[in-house]
């Protein structure tokens, strides 16, 4: 495979205006009429002579130039390229190809799930539809036709407004959709299907109404409300927080069941994975509703962060993405609790970006080189990338990023631009030199700071000095410091924050100071501090870095008690936490720390603080997080270690969690409001405790719980504590109870598949394949993989790296086995080997050969080829 670089990129020498499109759609095929009105780009003028159009598993039936057919030798089809050697300088092309969508178990370009069409083209699924200048700088109005059987798909959607409808011969039917945006090719749409419509409707701002509509399979109509509601507070937010109201007349949502991504945001026609869109309180979790508001806003939000302005080139790719999961989120911490939501980003971070920062695959957020660009649709590109965002927030202030975001979508609307672009309309707009903060989308790896502090109690002066490094990472070496606002505040003995005053200014400032670091090494003096404070360092994680500061575990109870820094406080408790379970790792004998326990009774019985907060801090710090902190992971020492935490809390605060338990009683009406979510997650995780202690009336009460819960919530809470417990008999009562009670709802399945196949007690190997077997498990349904083999390595650590490499083989087998039908998830199931280098060598074995046997197979996706060289490399 081909490796593409940012440098070369140069301006497409072709630009089409105008896209008309003719879907013919049978049981066994697809006939795709494509009329280009084309003309050859004055900037690149020149340059190219022929016509290079780009097309992936198509077969070619004619080709007009026009309106004359072009002969053999008038024209190439080199397979992934059709070449049209002798063009004018503006021209109609038409182009007619012949498509399997039945056959595409690769789920790009059309293909068929559950009976009915869909498309996903993002990244370059739509050169496997039509021979096209398949980039997203070349953007065209589409005119799209569609025609199929109207019993069997009485629905047919396109993009835009639709201007046209009526019957065939035959039994067929048509529609025709008009989209007024030029628009990229990626974010072409089209469904066709026996879907049920839900309907709904919002006024925008300037006081239009704008059609809502959902389309579900007739078993979903119940799961539409909560998507609904989410898109109209979405919609509502940005006009009131960006000032973007929606443009077309109708907005449209297919939920479809296949699907390799999460949604996808084409113009006015989003395609969702189901389990990212359908709920209800029966058969979803809180978090399945959290996670569908914020990706029906996502991709929302993209209307304006994506389409009406789009990326230049992938590599770009941040741009849309970076800046979007930052408006998500910045959305979902205006709907629930800021803080958590902090803490959840941060975690997503620290954990799983950190470590792809770290790893073979690490880039940075606009990435210089690829080869398949799927492969590029990261932690890094979404949430580094978001994170870098809300850095230029905090450095501009809310109402200077607001102007730079309005220059910015004013500025190019209609544009395919770069992220460079994007920091220009940030700096005109503010006045703000950003040219050093560049470097945060030019440099991979995570920017790590130390800090040392001195107090001078004769002087009342401390003194912070903060070093900042970034490692090296794959092709990148000796890199620039990078400009970092770090947040920070002190606490005084009592636990009040001090006033910051550095040397120099005069008379007190605020209490949470943004400092500004740009140098290897920074030296702040702040005045008047009257006895030594403890340092609360990178508040709200006010940029995605890793901090070293020597705090000792009295500091981290005082901090976890006393910082008005909510996201500090939690962070205090993991780093108390941290400590202990290394402390105690590979010493069988050693006790925890006391200290540990009380702050966690503290926690369960504190009834004034903001509960969502305390739910959250009670949680001990994940396997992934333990490994990404060490140096040569050990992955059985880490879990065992963790375990043992874990039981001696248990242990000694079985009567606090008894009562914390009883405290969480279910509210009489299901909503997903920060109290009542942070309820259900006390409720089941002091359950979840109490069981795995062995606690026979604990069993009792989960029991009762999985009988009497009126939400999947508590009713899965229950499942997984008894799946994780050491009670036989009723884990697989209760699997057998719950499967006959679901196996009708396939988002449920996914729910029953991955608690099992994530259980450290009972999800080993053997039990993971006799998953596979089971009849409702699929091999073509991205899901039902996610959630047994995605599961069992990404979060059964205990049990994927078995010190006889079994985990690591089977994973292979599969990659392998996927690599041919949907090489997509073959690629991204490959994440947990590409970190070999990261264990000890008892494990880093195994992976790395797995890693060769995939290396070796015959005919190996560009996907996978590129995940394994260079994780090998
Ligand atoms: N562009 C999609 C999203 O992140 C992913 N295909 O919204
Ligand atoms: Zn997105």
């Amino acid at each position: 495979p081909k490796t593409i670089y940012l440098s070369e990129y140069q301006v497409p020498d072709f630009l089409v205006d105008h896209v008309d499109l003719r879907f013919e759609l049978f049981e066994d095929g697809a006939r795709v009429h494509s009329t280009l009105t084309v003309r050859r780009n004055a900037e690149a003028r020149g340059r190219a002579e022929q016509l290079e159009l780009n097309g992936d598993s198509l077969t070619l039936e004619s080709v007009h130039l026009d309106g004359r057919e072009l002969q053999a030798g008038e024209y190439e089809d080199r397979g992934e390229l059709l070449v049209v050697p002798a063009v004018p300088d503006t021209f109609e092309l038409q182009v007619v190809t012949w498509l399997q969508p039945h056959k595409n178990t690769r789920l790009e370009g059309l293909y068929k799930s559950s009976g009915m069409f869909c498309t996903q083209c993002e990244a370059q699924g739509f050169r496997c539809i039509t021979f096209f200048p398949d980039r997203p700088d070349v953007m065209a109005r589409y005119r799209t036709r569609i025609e199929a059987d109207k019993s069997a798909y009485p629905i047919l959607l396109s993009n835009g407004n639709d201007v046209e409808r009526g019957d065939l011969d035959g039994g067929r039917h048509f529609v025709t959709w008009e989209d007024p945006f030029p628009k990229p090719s990626y974010l072409f749409a089209l469904v066709a299907g026996d879907l049920v419509e839900q309907k709904d409707s919002f006024t925008t701002m300037s006081g239009r109404d704008i059609d809502l509509r959902i389309y579900i399979e007739p078993r979903n109509v119940e799961k539409t409300a909560h998507a609904m509601d989410s898109l109209k507070r979405a919609m509502r937010w940005d006009e009131e927080v960006y000032g973007r109201e929606y443009d077309l007349d109708i907005f449209m949502i297919v939920a479809v069941d296949d699907f390799n991504m999460g949604a996808m945001e084409n113009k006015g026609l989003n395609i969702f994975n189901s389990s990212c869109v359908l709920a209800r309180p029966e058969s979803e979790t809180d978090m399945a509703f959290q996670r569908i508001e914020s990706i029906v806003a996502h991709e929302y939000f993209h209307n304006w962060s994506g389409n009406r302005v789009t990326c230049r080139d992938w590599f770009q790719l941040s741009l849309k993405e970076g800046f979007t999961v930052f408006r998500d989120s910045q959305f979902s911490a205006d709907m629930g609790s800021p803080t958590v939501n902090r803490i959840e980003n941060a975690t997503l971070l620290r954990t799983a970006q950190f470590a792809e920062d770290a790893g073979p695959m690490a880039h940075p957020v606009r990435p210089s080189s690829y080869m398949e660009i799927t492969n590029f649709y990261t932690l890094t590109i979404y949430e580094k990338g978001a994170a870098v965002v809300r850095m230029i927030h905090t450095l501009l202030g809310p109402e200077m990023f607001r102007q730079g975001s309005d220059l910015y979508f004013g500025r190019h609307d209609g544009q395919a631009v770069t992220t460079d672009d994007f920091v220009k309309a940030m700096e005109d707009a503010s006045g703000r030199d950003l040219g050093q903060f560049r470097l945060w989308y030019e440099q991979a790896g995570t920017p790590e700071l130390t800090v040392e502090d001195e107090y001078d109690r004769a002087a009342q002066v401390y003194r912070l000095t903060v070093r900042q490094s970034i490692p090296d990472t794959p092709g990148q070496t000796d890199k620039k410091p990078q400009h970092i606002p770090f947040a920070l505040g002190l606490l005084d003995t009592e636990g009040n924050d001090i006033p910051l005053t550095l040397a120099g200014e005069s008379g007190p400032g605020d209490t949470t100071r943004v400092l500004e670091l740009t140098e290897r090494e920074h030296v702040f003096e702040f005045t008047g501090v009257a006895s030594q404070p403890v340092p609360s360092l990178l508040r709200d994680f006010s940029a995605p870095v890793r901090v070293n500061y020597p705090w000792n575990r009295d500091q981290l109870m005082f901090l976890m008690s006393h910082d008005s820094d909510g996201f500090n406080r939690w962070d205090a408790g993991q780093r108390l936490a941290v400590d202990v379970i290394r402390e105690v790792a590979g010493h069988a004998e050693t006790d925890i720390d006391p200290r540990l326990i009380n702050a966690s009774r503290t926690l369960l019985n504190d009834r004034e603080a903001d509960q969502a907060l305390v739910a959250k801090m009670l949680q001990l710090p994940s396997e992934a997080y333990l490994i990404e902190l060490s140096e040569e992971a050990d992955v059985q020492t880490i879990h065992h270690a963790r375990e043992r935490v874990l039981k001696m809390l248990a242990t000694a605060l079985r009567d606090d969690l008894m009562a914390c338990y009883q405290r969480q009683q279910p509210a009489e009406r299901y909503q997903v409001t920060p109290e009542d979510v942070a309820s259900r997650s006390l409720r089941n995780m002091t359950l979840a405790w109490l069981l795995d202690l062995g606690d026979e009336q604990a069993r009792d009460m989960a029991l009762e719980q999985f009988r009497s819960a009126t939400n999947m919530t508590d009713q899965s809470g229950a499942l997984r504590a008894l799946v994780n417990s050491p009670f036989e008999e009723e884990r697989s009562h209760a699997l057998d109870t719950f499967y006959q009670q679901w196996h009708k709802d396939p988002q449920v399945v996914e729910q029953w598949f991955s608690i099992q196949a994530s259980s450290p007690v009972s999800g080993d190997l053997a039990a993971v394949r006799r998953l596979l077997e089971h009849e409702a498990f699929d091999w073509k349904n991205p899901n039902k993989i996610r959630h047994v083999v995605g599961a069992f390595a990404g979060q059964n650590l205990v049990h994927f790296h078995e010190q006889d490499g079994s985990g690591y083989e089977f994973l292979a087998d599969t990659i392998r086995r996927l690599d041919d039908s949907n090489p997509q998830i073959a690629a991204r199931l490959t994440a947990p080997l590409t970190r070999w280098r990261k264990f000890a060598h008892v494990y880093s074995e195994g992976m790395r050969k797995a890693l060769e046997s995939v290396r070796d197979k015959d005919g190996l996706s560009r996907d996978v080829y590129e995940v394994v060289h260079k994780s090998l490399a």
